[in-house]
């Protein structure tokens, strides 16, 4: 028997799927019209992952530094009795909860503390950066629906692999080439984007503001500028200032890009016909990748494609736009007397380590954290002294250093309700096999808990809260039921008419061009560390994490002509280093190595053990991709 569900990975193609319990079978939904019958590796393998021999299916505990299986009543009294405690001080209990799995019910552990007072997480791992820069250019987060790439002429790539991180984007994008459309994709190379580029510029990471600019720059050389897009800006004077501070050598010196490219790219946008602009996630994991990202945005709105079918800027959305809150309907918890005690989520080691009072309690949720954020051992360090639950289904970074670890159902063995970052369809992950072991839905972990603490917390029934959720775009929980999705409601064109989401509806253009520090000469190369096609993060199988990790570097990278193939390599940062093994790839900016990210430390793959804390220009993001390296051989 098929079961219509839904895949709850952190990805904004955010799968329709049909699947079959029995056969172990998982398809793309071909009626649901964004998944339109496929779908990745990463949700296509993912019995893989349930049916894993090394998942954990029952509740353990460690005891003399061993972890043993005990029951749920076991496992949540003792957390109960350590809750009760510390909630006399409800800032020594922390929450950290990332997007290991999404929906509407996903938000009961953030209501529970939430509810209890406790500290939780600042700071972002993720897409913060972009958003926030998008929401001070357009004044709302929005964009035209993907499908509307289709009426494109051309589209400018700035940098997204869709090859790796969202294979219908692709699909959509192969089918406009077919009728004659043109991509030119900016990056720093060694990706995938050639497979779908007509044309590859190669920049230096993190500088994409100077190349922006520079193209802004021929704009006004060429006084070919739209004075209709002029009045629906509030501060074009303020852009203009900036660029004309600048020579257009200069810039292209900035960003290393040739000014004939720069000029190409200048015709792309500027010749006749409609412009779609893409805009990766990687370019906004740089110190300054909130103004990259705003001086995108900028030459899209200056060539007149902003508010256009066949045009637009495509960041991404919320994923949470068409989905209402249900925390009202929770019962119980304590009246908060002052906001919440917040760490900084990408120095969470030193946070710990400073803490005052310190955190004795920790519930962690959908995260590999110690994994996953930068100066991974300092978090691990921290992770030693409170008392911490970490509500996973395998033994990696974090749930090593787990005191308890429950173990969840994973998508498929429960029902959840979830939106996508990409396209407008809301899908049900309805139950398709029953939870392996003694697995249990998060909803009903934190049910259970909460009914246990000594000041319990009371949860309505999870069908209450998928309706309550699905109010905020009235959209029907039976029709979900019955069809697996439903579409919500939003312009085809995002701003149609050039009206904004600020208070006056003009645009705002970005007030700032900061120069891009000097390389250093003692780590003069970029480290890169992208997302892999066939898994999601960390979520990568034991196996696949034998041996020394890879990187890869270009043959024209000074580093590579100065190692001995004889000698062992090392990847080394002011962090650390860590040994690897070095394989060239063709087309790659010279200064920069790229590796694979997600790999776990206790294998000895994980590159944010030599990854320092480093905040980007806007929404507290994360600047891995600035972290600077050099390559060594070591006896
Ligand atoms: N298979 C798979 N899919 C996924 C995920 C996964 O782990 N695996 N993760 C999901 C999640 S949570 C996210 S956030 C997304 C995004 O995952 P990301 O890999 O961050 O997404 P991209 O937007 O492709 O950004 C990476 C690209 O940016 C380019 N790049 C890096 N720096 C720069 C720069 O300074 N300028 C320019 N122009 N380009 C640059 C790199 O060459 C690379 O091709 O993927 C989602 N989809
Ligand atoms: N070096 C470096 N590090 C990065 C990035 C980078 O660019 N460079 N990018 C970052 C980005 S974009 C992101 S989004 C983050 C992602 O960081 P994480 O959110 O930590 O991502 P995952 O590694 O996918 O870990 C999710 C965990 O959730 C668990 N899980 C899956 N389903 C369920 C469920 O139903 N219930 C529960 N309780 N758990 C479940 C999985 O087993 C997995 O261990 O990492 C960031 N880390
Ligand atoms: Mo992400």
């Amino acid at each position: 028997m098929t079961t219509i569900t839904a895949c709850t990975m952190d990805c904004g193609d955010t799968c329709s799927l049909v699947v079959d319990g029995a056969k172990k079978s998982i398809k793309g939904n071909p009626r649901h019209p964004f998944t339109k019958g496929f779908c990745c590796k990463k949700g296509g393998g993912y019995f893989d992952r349930i049916d894993a021999e090394d998942r954990i299916v029952e509740p353990l505990m460690k005891r003399d530094g061993k972890f043993v299986p005990v029951s749920w009543d076991e496992a949540l009294d003792t957390i109960a009795a350590r809750l009760d405690v510390a909630r006399a001080k409800p800032e020594t209990i922390l929450h950290v909860r990332g997007h290991g799995y999404r929906g509407i019910l996903s938000k009961a552990s953030n209501i529970l503390f939430k509810k209890i007072g406790s500290a939780t997480t600042r700071g972002a791992v993720c897409d913060d950066t972009g958003i926030v820069a998008c929401e001070r250019d357009f004044g709302v987060l929005s964009h035209n629906d993907p499908e509307d790439i289709l009426n494109a002429s051309r589209v400018i790539n700035w940098g997204r692999d869709i090859t790796r991180c969202s294979i219908h984007q692709l699909a959509l994008i192969k089918k406009a080439r077919k009728k004659g459309m043109e991509v030119l994709t900016i990056s720093p190379g060694g990706d995938g984007t050639p497979d779908f580029s007509d044309v590859n510029i190669i920049i230096r990471p993190g500088t994409d503001r100077f190349l922006a600019a520079a193209v802004l720059k021929l704009y006004l050389e060429a006084g070919d500028l739209n004075p209709w897009v002029l009045t629906r800006t509030a501060n074009w004077p303020a852009l203009r200032g900036l660029i004309d501070g600048h020579t257009l050598s200069e810039l292209c010196s900035a960003c290393e890009v040739s000014t004939a490219d720069v000029e190409m790219l200048y015709d792309w946008y500027a010749d006749t016909g409609r412009v779609a602009t893409i805009i990766s996630w990687g370019l906004q994991r740089h110190t300054f990748g909130g103004q990259s990202v705003r001086f995108i945005n900028a030459l899209a709105m200056v060539s007149g494609n902003i508010g256009i079918s066949g045009g637009g800027s495509y960041y991404n959305v919320s994923s949470g736009r068409n989905l209402g809150k249900w925390e009202h309907l929770v019962k119980g918890g304590d009246a908060p007397s002052k906001p919440r005690r917040e760490l900084l989520i990408q120095d969470l080691g030193a946070e710990l380590r400073k803490a005052d009072p310190p955190i004795d309690f920790i519930w962690v949720d959908g995260h590999n954290i110690v994994n996953q954020v930068p100066d991974s051992l300092a978090v691990a360090d921290g992770f030693r002294r409170p008392f911490v639950v970490c509500v996973d289904g395998f033994m990696n970074d974090t749930a090593l250093m787990a005191d308890v670890i429950l173990p969840p159902a994973f998508m498929f063995e429960r029902e959840e309700v979830l939106g996508s970052f990409l396209h407008n369809y809301v899908n049900l992950c309805a139950k398709a096999v029953e939870p392996r072991g003694q697995c249990r839905a998060d909803f009903d972990i934190i049910n259970d808990l909460a009914s246990r603490l000594s000041s319990p917390l009371e949860f309505p029934p999870p069908e209450d809260c998928l309706k309550e959720g699905l109010k905020k775009a009235d959209l029907s929980l039976d029709e979900l039921r019955t069809n697996g999705f439903v579409k919500a409601d939003h312009p085809y064109v995002a701003f149609e008419n050039m009206e904004f989401g600020h208070p006056d509806g003009l645009y705002r253009f970005p007030e700032e061009l900061s120069p891009e520090p000097e390389r250093d000469p003692d780590y003069p190369l970029q480290l890169l560390t992208l997302v892999r096609g066939k898994y999601e993060h960390s979520q990568i199988p034991e196996a696949d994490q034998r041996g020394i990790p890879q990187i890869w570097v270009s043959k024209q990278n000074p580093a590579w002509a100065a190692l001995n193939p004889a000698q062992d390599a090392y990847l080394v940062t002011e962090a650390g280093a860590m040994q690897v093994k070095v394989e060239t790839t063709k087309d790659l900016h010279p200064r920069v190595v790229i590796m694979r990210r997600g790999g776990w430390m206790k294998f000895g793959h994980c590159a944010n053990v030599i990854i320092t804390p480093m905040n980007t220009d806007m929404g507290d993001g994360t600047a891995y991709y600035s972290q600077t390296c050099r390559l060594e051989n070591r006896e």
